[in-house]
């Protein structure tokens, strides 16, 4: 049987990487269509749409009738966007139609049973009634805002995917190939099909425009699209990436965090903090006393160089402005395209409507390898919050611990990441393991900075060892709040308390690397307060 036959008279497509066509000279310039998608199917393309809003039917028939004959040769289908009687003058595999076009049953009978019809659906409810009226696939978006297509009508995110994925496979409709579009590039590919699987529905391939049709070189750009989609995303984005083993037992986590503790100790990684400017100094001197080298640096454009040297960044948007903003952005953008983690510690996000539309805007622009903050910043950023976060604190709460770990662990899921909540008891959970921890120390809360300090700890444990970034989070926590614990036995108050910290941050760390070798030291264990929900 041909691979036609086995699939239903249809040509069996590779969905993976899908380009649709622009002739616009923004997009195209001069350069020729022919040849742009020829390179682009030669660099990986494995479907092509031609798509063409503005030309005569004439000349659409022509350039599509050229361009099926590039795509033939390569054994590629070509659909033909909105135009069911372009596809049938030029004998095209098929048609991608919207919400807009030709109502999908309609062209179905014109087209008949073989030929491919893709709908786009941009919510669940269209994605059903698609697979209901027998699409062949879904182009599911728009993703993210696209100066390409402007009057797109949604823009739903990673979140909006996942929502779509869900409702293709229920159980009760069949399941169906879905591709996204809007805004994807080299830049996001791989945190695109990370953060929009749900379960086990994930997308099959990324749709571009501009990413391959107004490169210079669009066979190259082909080619690193599609290394990074093959090259599987959770190699940077998931908290343990493929091949690594997930320690679900907690005595066996807390057995491995003193060694994770040791390379953090003796490591002097990088720290580069994107900080509010109240906490800078103490923090840069907890980066030095845990065993990491700090860098404070707010300049987005040096961000690029900083994050090919194998540190973490945080993003703390404690002092925000418009300015730090776009650092923000810019800065996240570096660290996600070399796959370095980011910690971002979205202080005082439910205070004011310029802080919750930072927390859109971030979320948006990038993949952050751990979100911490207080209860009233994490519900700002699962949309839950009841109550007006007053300033920077976290502000009253009547949530039970297990309310709380399940809110950590829902956002955990939905962000596809690692969600820590601190507070007197702290919360963390990547989706799949939830922790409660209940060390620290109440000085902790009487000096200014430690939140935003333990996140710098933790963004450089990640970067330390990111064979498990919940273990590295819960190596850099214990590190923190046991020493804290121990300075808070010798201080005489909030004042003493700091030096005593710093003090106490480096000599855990000094012991445990005498003690390497030796198993699990007994204090540390005997300190652990960490339970498993
Ligand atoms: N359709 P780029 S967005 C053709 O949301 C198209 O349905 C969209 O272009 C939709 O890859 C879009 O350059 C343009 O962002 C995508």
């Amino acid at each position: 049987m041909s691979p036609q036959e086995a699939n239903g008279g249809k040509p069996s497509i590779d969905w993976s990487l899908y380009l649709v066509t622009d002739s616009t000279p923004a997009i195209l310039g001069d350069r020729d269509v022919l040849h742009v998608v020829d390179q682009a199917i030669q660099g990986g393309v494995g479907v092509v749409q031609y798509r063409e809003k503005h030309a005569d039917t004439g000349v659409m028939i022509d350039v599509a009738f050229k361009l099926h004959t590039v795509t033939q040769k390569h054994n590629v289908p070509l659909l033909i966007n909105d135009r069911v009687d372009v596809c049938m003058a030029v004998g095209a595999e098929g048609v991608h139609i919207g919400q807009d076009d030709m109502d999908i049953v309609r062209a179905r009978e014109i087209l008949g049973p073989h030929a491919i019809i893709g709908v786009t659906a941009s919510s669940p409810e269209e994605a059903a009634k698609a697979i209901k009226d027998g699409a062949d696939y879904l182009g599911i978006g728009t993703t993210f805002a696209t100066p390409t297509k402007t009057d797109t009508k949604h823009i739903i995110g990673t979140r909006g995917l996942q929502e779509i994925l869900r409702t293709c496979d229920t159980g009760t409709t069949k399941s169906i190939p879905c591709v996204a579009i809007g805004s994807i590039n080299a830049s996001n590919v791989q945190r695109v099909l990370h953060q929009s699987a749900s379960g086990s529905n994930r997308l099959n391939g990324i749709a571009v425009v501009s990413a391959i049709m107004a490169s210079p070189d669009p066979q190259a750009s082909a080619r690193t699209l599609r290394d990074l989609i093959e090259s599987g995303p959770e190699k940077f984005y998931a908290a343990v990436p493929p091949n690594k083993p997930i320690i679900t037992d907690l005595k066996t986590l807390i057995t491995h965090a003193p060694d994770v503790i040791r390379a953090h100790v003796s490591s002097g990684t990088l720290c580069h903090n994107m900080t509010n400017t109240v906490v800078q100094n103490f923090v840069a001197n907890v980066c030095l006393s845990t065993g990491s080298s700090p860098i404070m640096s707010e300049n987005g454009s040096e961000a690029a160089d900083l994050a090919k040297l194998g540190g973490a960044l945080v993003i703390n948007m404690g002092t925000i402005t418009p300015d730090k903003m776009d650092a923000y952005i810019e800065g996240t953008r570096a660290y996600n395209a070399v796959g370095a983690p980011i910690l971002f510690d979205p202080v005082g996000g439910g205070a004011t409507a310029v802080r919750r539309a930072a927390i859109e805007r971030l979320l948006t622009a990038g993949f952050f390898s751990v979100i911490k903050g207080n209860e009233g910043e994490i519900r700002a950023v699962a949309g839950s919050s009841t109550s007006q976060q007053r300033g920077v604190d976290s502000g009253p709460s009547d949530a039970t611990s297990g309310e709380k770990a399940q809110l950590v662990k829902t956002l955990a899921q939905r962000e596809h990441c690692i969600v820590l909540m601190t507070g007197q008891t702290d919360y963390m959970s990547d989706g799949t393991r939830t922790v409660v921890i209940r060390n620290g120390s109440r000085w902790l809360g009487k000096i200014t900075g430690s939140g935003c300090a333990l996140g710098a700890v933790v963004a450089s444990y990640m970067a330390v060892f990111p064979d498990d970034k919940f273990l590295a989070c819960l190596a850099g926590i214990l590190h923190f709040e046991i020493a804290a614990e121990s300075a808070g036995e010798y201080c005489s108050g909030p004042g003493t308390f700091v030096p005593a910290f710093l003090d106490s941050l480096d000599q855990l760390g000094q012991e445990m690397l005498k003690q390497e070798g030796l198993g699990l030291p007994g204090y540390f264990a005997s300190q652990v307060k960490v339970e498993m929900v």
